[in-house]
């Protein structure tokens, strides 16, 4: 079948998606093998939400992350051999194999940081909005629904209000903060009611959906654009434990399996194919980005370690 512009559209996101979720099986893996030094927050159930904001987003934007940041760095179309090389510790890695897993940067594909420290590059964006309001670009943070209790958080939402600053706050609510549900960490259901009072327009939408996160997040930077801060409030599910080891004995079963029943990778391939794109065409893609992680883990592992004396 020949495609139209939709499908093959469609179709590349889809392949962004299915290599985040490649990309974050081969780490686990890995850290299984005890290959990765330090520890490592796997964003499962959180792809469409990468891909979806990333693709409303234009080259001058700048876009932060914290500790879960793999999906949104790679969405943002950073080299998958120089994110696991940074991630194993190796000397080619995106930071010289000194960051490691959270603190991945690539300025190159506009990607200014991510942090272990929770909330901690919140300000950082509104500095970069500032820098940015008469450039036109705009800067982006993804955080998690724990950040948006930390007091960084709350002094952010108020200066960006205050000073109408140019920056769309990317909450990424997957329900829990390490260990603790929402409902045992806050009395505010929901993230996005904190920015209301401050005044800052907000939407909270299924993050699991490709197409429902694409539309809402090119609005919100429109709005952005515009010179106003935007609060996007992304629904997601998190599918692996809050690091690779956590064993999450405090999670249901009849709750992980409701979770897996939202995978945004899985919605996406079920849009795909209800869209007459044929399963021939989605297996194709997966096999093709699995050929590519295979090559790419073959290279990481290769490269050399960092001389312990260098910078
Ligand atoms: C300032 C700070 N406080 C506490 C921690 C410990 N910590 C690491 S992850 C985390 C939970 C963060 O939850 P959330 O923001 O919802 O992100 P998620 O892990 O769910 O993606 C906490 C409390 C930290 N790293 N930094
Ligand atoms: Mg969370």
């Amino acid at each position: 079948m020949e495609q139209t512009t939709d499908q093959a559209e469609w179709l590349q996101r889809y392949r962004l998606m299915y290599l985040i979720r490649t990309f974050e099986e081969t780490v686990a893996r890995l850290v299984r093998q005890g290959e990765v030094p330090g520890f490592v927050h796997l964003s499962m159930g959180q792809e469409a939400s990468a891909v979806g904001v990333m693709a409303a987003l234009g080259p001058a934007d700048v876009v932060y992350s914290g500790h879960r940041a793999h999906g949104h760095l790679l969405a943002r179309g950073a080299d998958p051999l120089a994110v696991l090389a940074e991630i194993l510790g190796k000397r080619d890695g995106l930071g010289g194999g000194r960051g490691g897993s959270m603190h991945l940067i690539d300025p190159g594909v506009g990607f200014w940081g991510a942090t272990g420290v929770v909330g901690g590059t919140i300000p950082l964006a509104l500095g970069t909005a500032w820098a940015r309001r008469e450039s036109g670009g705009i800067a982006v943070v993804f955080f998690g629904d724990g950040a948006s209790t930390t007091g960084i958080f709350h002094e952010s939402l108020n200066l960006a209000a205050l000073w109408s600053l140019p920056v769309l706050f990317c909450c990424e609510n997957n329900g829990y903060a390490e260990f603790s549900a929402r409902a045992e960490q806050s009395p505010v259901a929901y993230a996005s009611r904190f920015a209301e009072p401050y005044g800052i327009a907000t939407a909270r939408v299924d993050g699991t959906e490709l197409w429902t996160v694409i539309r809402q997040a090119q609005a919100a930077v429109q709005a952005v654009r515009e010179g106003r801060p935007f609060f996007l409030e992304l629904e997601v599910v998190r599918l692996a434990g809050h690091y690779e080891g956590d064993v999450q004995t405090y999670r249901s079963a009849e709750e992980r399996e409701q979770a897996r029943s939202r995978d945004p990778v899985w919605r996406a391939r079920q849009g795909l194919l209800d869209s007459g794109i044929s399963e021939g065409e989605v297996a194709q893609v997966e096999e093709e980005v699995k050929r590519q992680m295979r090559a790419v883990e073959d290279q990481a592992l290769a490269m050399q370690w960092p001389e312990p004396a260098a910078g």
